[in-house]
């Protein structure tokens, strides 16, 4: 199947940041394959005047979730850094809109929709559609996804071939598609046009 986008649709890409990549401080398995199908999505979503929101992790250098201070993960996103970028083969057009999320120290945020601004902006702009694809499918990805789905007006799909999991205990992955799937969001192969 494939899909038109419109000026009613828009693409949510999560924290496609070089530190969840092979060689970052918390690289997801293959993480780097959603950059070439996530470029598909954003050709097509310029061909359509679909609007372009780009998440990222971006944490202080002693933020809650890091181990140091008793989290769960290694440093990683801290603002600023290398590893805080987005990957360079992204192709993200200038006009995208860069939501960045955990920025406080004592704060963990999963979900691009935390601050309220994206959730804002989605409704000003009349968005019915958004498509979410990045990393990693068992954290940020299913935070954002369950959170858009509870706005009404929205209807949501994960992008399945372009997303990967942490997979900290084995099939965290599937749980979250499962979730994403029973909270409402679509979770059909479909590419861009
Ligand atoms: C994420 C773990 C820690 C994510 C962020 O982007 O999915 N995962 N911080
Ligand atoms: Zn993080």
């Amino acid at each position: 199947m494939a899909t038109e986008l419109t000026l009613r649709d828009a693409l949510l890409l999560v924290d496609v940041q070089n530190d969840f990549c092979p060689g970052g401080a918390l690289a997801v398995t293959d993480g780097d394959a959603v950059v070439p199908v996530l470029n598909d999505w954003i050709a097509a979503a310029g061909q359509g005047g679909a609007l372009i929101f780009a998440s990222r992790d971006w944490h202080p250098a002693d933020h809650v979730s890091f181990a140091e201070q008793g989290g769960l993960w290694p440093p990683h996103c801290v603002h600023d850094t290398p590893g805080a970028a987005f990957h360079p083969d992204l192709e993200l057009p200038d006009d995208t809109s860069v939501v960045s999320k955990a920025e406080q120290p004592d704060h963990e945020a999963y979900s691009a929709f935390d601050s309220g601004e994206l959730g804002k902006m989605l409704r000003a702009a009349g968005i019915r559609r958004l498509w979410v694809g990045g990393l990693a499918t068992d954290y940020c990805v299913k935070a954002s996804v369950l959170d858009a789905v509870a706005i009404p007006e929205l209807e949501v799909h994960v992008i399945t071939d372009a997303i990967r999991a942490v997979d900290v205990a084995p099939g965290d992955g599937e749980a979250a598609l499962k979730a994403m799937r029973e909270a409402g969001a679509i979770l059909e192969p479909v590419a861009p046009e």
